[in-house]
């Protein structure tokens, strides 16, 4: 296997490191600047950061697969600490009837039938924020959201719904290497696998739900009934953590631009492009993994076989080749073939439910709400994976 070591682009960076995700866009910057392909020497992994390249990586499966996990633990070498998901880490053609099932319980219909229900929600919590007026927003207003309606959705009981946090910790902490942080948290997986195991069992959901969607996809036979429950495992392992993370950062976003603000409380219809442009300016998902199932040449660099890639979804939002003023916050701005949610056959599977929550929250924000002010420096909720916001505090102002 020749590989061109001479003509290989090194850097040190460290994309997982407290500094790096402090501080994400800078960086990408920076990474940009050393070519579309970086050998990342920390981790032993490639890194592509510009729009184009990220395409050509999500569009490629042949070549960037997805069976060699979703985080930086490489299964075509190691065994990952749970059973891998049988939809995002899979390839076609296995890959493609989970994905169909998926999409069928997701059905524009299904989605329709969810709106009154998510506007209920989100119109008593903005309610109840403004009556308190100074608020945690992270606390008291965006986690409880997507803890209410997604779960509800799935067909969940009411009680006990936070351990859906500690899996996603432990799901997305896996996309990062192993600290002593995430070592601590995995100490707890036992436990927590077997409450969230217990939840995807089909007699624990509600008849109506989407989970309830999959069994019944089982039954007519698209699919096992071990399948199905897995599949309730990918809703329960990536429903929450990333609405919650992106509708925190979105918020932040208009809190920190007045002037955005003020066009969306004028305009509560701009709701759904605002939720769209933050996933491209800054939301939870910033990087995939992808793992090569040859050697080959790309963009320049010599990629050998079953070598892991990171793909800054983040940064393709920031690249300036594609994007008008990239760091600026625009919620009006034609963001349609913005990245956030991934693309190609593994682009996030339920993102119209994502932008569903996301327009019905801001809707009922703008709808009520005159003004948004940070009264304190918010907080980064540093786990591998994801990006998203420990804390946000604000005051609220209500409407004349
Ligand atoms: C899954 C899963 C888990 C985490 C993320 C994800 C981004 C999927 O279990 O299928 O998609």
């Amino acid at each position: 296997m020749p590989i061109a070591t001479d003509r290989r682009v090194v850097s040190s960076f460290d994309p997982f490191s407290e500094e790096f995700r402090a501080d994400p866009f800078s960086h990408y910057a920076r990474l940009r600047a050393l070519g579309p392909v970086v050998w990342l020497e920390k981790h032993d992994i490639w890194v592509v950061h510009h729009h184009e390249q990220v395409k050509q990586v999500l569009t490629d499966w042949q070549r960037f697969s997805n069976a060699g996990g979703g985080g930086i633990t490489n299964y075509f070498k190691e065994k990952n600490w749970r059973q891998p998901s049988i939809i995002l880490e899979v390839d076609p053609p296995e890959h493609d009837r989970a994905r169909r099932a998926m999409m069928r319980v997701l059905s524009a219909t299904a989605l329709k039938a969810m709106r009154a229900g998510f506007e209920r929600v989100a119109g008593e919590l903005v309610e109840s924020a403004l009556e308190r007026g100074e608020i945690e927003a992270v606390e008291d207003l965006v986690r409880p959201f997507p803890m209410t309606v997604f779960p509800d959705a799935v067909g969940m009981p009411k009680l006990d719904r936070e351990i859906m946090l500690i899996y996603g910790g432990m799901v997305f902490g896996a996309f990062g290497p192993r600290t002593p942080w995430y070592e601590q948290l995995l100490s707890r997986a036992d436990e927590v696998s077997a409450w969230i195991d217990a939840r995807c069992e089909r007699g624990a959901l509600t008849p109506d739900g989407l989970g309830a969607g999959l069994y019944a996809a089982a039954d007519a036979g698209e699919l096992t009934h071990a399948e199905a429950k897995l599949l309730v495992r990918s809703f329960l392992s990536a429903g929450v953590d990333t609405t919650i993370d992106s509708i925190g950062l979105c918020l932040r976003a208009l809190a920190e631009h007045p002037d955005q603000w003020a066009l969306l409380r004028d305009d509560p219809a701009l709701a759904r492009n605002a939720f769209e442009e933050a996933t491209r300016y800054d939301s939870s998902s910033q990087s995939l993994f992808r793992t090569t199932t040859q050697a080959f040449e790309f963009a320049g660099q010599q990629l050998g076989k079953h070598e892991k890639v990171l793909v800054l979804i983040g940064s393709a939002g920031r690249d300036p080749a594609v994007w008008e003023e990239p760091d600026r916050f625009d919620i009006r701005r034609r963001v349609s073939h913005q990245v956030g949610y991934g693309t190609g056959i593994h682009g996030c599977v339920a993102q119209m439910m994502a932008r569903l929550e996301g327009e019905v929250f801001f809707r009922a924000l703008a709808a009520r709400a005159d003004r948004l002010d940070l009264t304190g420096p918010s907080v980064l909720r540093l786990v591998p994976g994801l990006r998203g916001l420990a804390q946000l505090p604000m005051k609220l102002t209500r409407k004349a």
